[in-house]
């Protein structure tokens, strides 16, 4: 039971070095009118392991947070893709 508990908490301590979490910016050029940010959120807020999004329809762009354990930037520009906006991930 002890050696449980102590697993446990080192679980807990480890846990942010196994979850990879890495921001990417998609740019995402056909995004035009209010609504666009709104459909791109929800697509991408569909992908398992997407943590954030901040779309900006001035920028042409999405920035996403994401457990590249649980999904990859490939999958959040199929997503967006798939609801219309094809999208790149930007350098
Ligand atoms: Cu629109």
């Amino acid at each position: 039971m002890r050696k449980l508990i102590a697993f446990a908490a080192l679980a807990a301590v480890a846990a942010p070095v196994w979850a990879a979490t890495r921001t990417v910016t998609l740019s995402i050029p056909s995004m035009h009118c209010a609504m666009c940010p709104v459909t791109v959120k929800e697509a991408l807020s569909k992908v398992p392991g997407v943590s954030k999004i901040a779309v900006s329809l001035a920028k042409k762009d999405a920035v996403v947070t994401f457990n590249d354990r649980k999904t990859t930037a490939a999958a959040l520009t199929k997503a967006t893709r798939d609801a219309g906006y094809p999208s790149t991930v930007e350098p």
